[in-house]
């Protein structure tokens, strides 16, 4: 092969690498070159049939073509390389003029329901209560039976209970009606005295404005030696006061029933009523809020334990009830609809938990 033609591979080889335009069309050139099946490793393995003297020459100029086409090659390279982060630092310059964009931790809001739960937990941490929780999914038997609902008693039929298709043994499970079998656990599992609050959800089938198939409750429960009435309404009354922000607070006990109480009453607190508008502790109506009694003597013995030993006190509210009226929201729905707009004007913010000593509502 004459010099020329060395030329000729030189210059179209150069050429092209001068034209590629990204690294990875520079490769495609280079494996077209000096790749096992290059134009240029094929003329290196021409060496071998040469004559010693033909190869004297032919080997100077074939490998000086390598390095210069090598050196093109490294040399392209970097200046692609260099071009492609230019062109990235452009793109991605940033505007440090533009105002900063909120934390996720400052821009996200605590639901209502969050922030009302931690709110009751810390007024009844305060007077000595733990929180417990049991499963959504019960059996007929902790969220009835033994909280003395007789079988085919209406009040069954009354909770709208959702109902599970009955497992292998038969069992028919059910979503519970009332956070109630949380407290038989605790009276089967732990010894009196017992102080415990059982904030969760619960579900009975039913939709309107006030009601959703899935809400919240907070029961709470008390069994000692001495329980009663008298301690029970000084605890509520001092969790009004501390929940409604209000030195103090009227509340009327009216007779009721329940299964798992006995005597059972509902409970009204004084306020007055202005539009919408609702304020506690002063005015001239009631608002129900909550129901409560001692436990029945019936439920004590299902649970384990002697009512001649011991006795107790429960009472039971709506958590999004008391949302509602403490934070002027007149529809249930919203709760869980998870609309931004709503959660960003009815939210709380992240950080500012409830403490007693530094406010409840931030
Ligand atoms: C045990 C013994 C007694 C819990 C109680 C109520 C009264 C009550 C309702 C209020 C509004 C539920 O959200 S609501 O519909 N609850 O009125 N709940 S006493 O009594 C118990 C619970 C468990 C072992």
């Amino acid at each position: 092969m004459s010099d020329t033609l060395y030329e000729n591979l030189a210059r179209q080889t150069l050429a092209a690498i001068n034209a590629a335009s990204s690294e990875s069309e520079l490769e495609a050139v280079r494996v077209a070159a000096l790749g096992k099946k290059g134009t240029v490793s094929a003329l290196l393995a021409t060496l071998g049939k040469m004559s010693p003297d033909e190869r004297r020459s032919a080997g100077a100029a074939i490998n000086g073509l390598k390095d210069d086409v090598s050196n093109a090659f490294e040399s392209r390279r970097f200046a692609l390389k260099q071009a492609a982060l230019a062109a990235r630092l452009t793109s991605e310059t940033i505007d440090i003029s533009l105002p900063a964009r909120d934390a996720p931790f400052n821009a996200g809001r605590v639901h209502p329901i969050t922030q009302v739960m931690d709110e009751l937990t810390e007024i009844f941490a305060d007077m000595g209560f733990t929180v417990a929780e049991g499963p959504d999914i019960e059996s007929d038997d902790y969220n009835f039976t033994k909280l003395n609902f007789p079988p085919g008693h209406p009040a069954r039929e009354m909770h709208d209970t959702f109902f599970l298709q009955p497992d292998a043994a038969g069992e028919r499970k059910l979503l519970r009606t009332h956070t109630s079998p949380v407290q038989v656990r605790t009276m089967l599992g732990q010894k009196p005295p017992i102080r415990v609050i059982c904030p969760g959800r619960t579900y009975r089938c039913d939709s309107d404005q006030t009601h959703t198939p899935m809400f919240h409750q907070v029961e709470g429960l008390v069994i000692d030696k001495s329980a009663n009435m008298g301690h029970l309404k000084w605890i509520l009354e001092e969790f009004c006061k501390a929940f409604f922000e209000v030195p103090s607070v009227n509340m009327r006990f009216r007779p009721s029933f329940f299964p798992f109480t006995e005597p059972s009453m509902e409970v009204d607190i004084q306020c007055r009523r202005d539009g919408h508008d609702i304020r506690f502790g002063e005015g001239s109506d009631w608002l129900e809020i909550l129901g409560c009694g001692m436990v029945h003597a019936n439920v004590l013995r299902n649970c384990g334990l002697d009512p001649d030993e011991v006795q107790g006190f429960a009472w039971g509210m709506g958590i999004d009830r008391i949302a509602m009226l403490k934070y002027g929201m007149a529809d249930l729905r919203p709760f869980f609809e998870a609309d931004v707009r709503w959660l960003n004007h009815y939210g709380f913010r992240p950080l500012d938990f409830p403490t007693l000593a530094g406010g409840l509502s931030g």
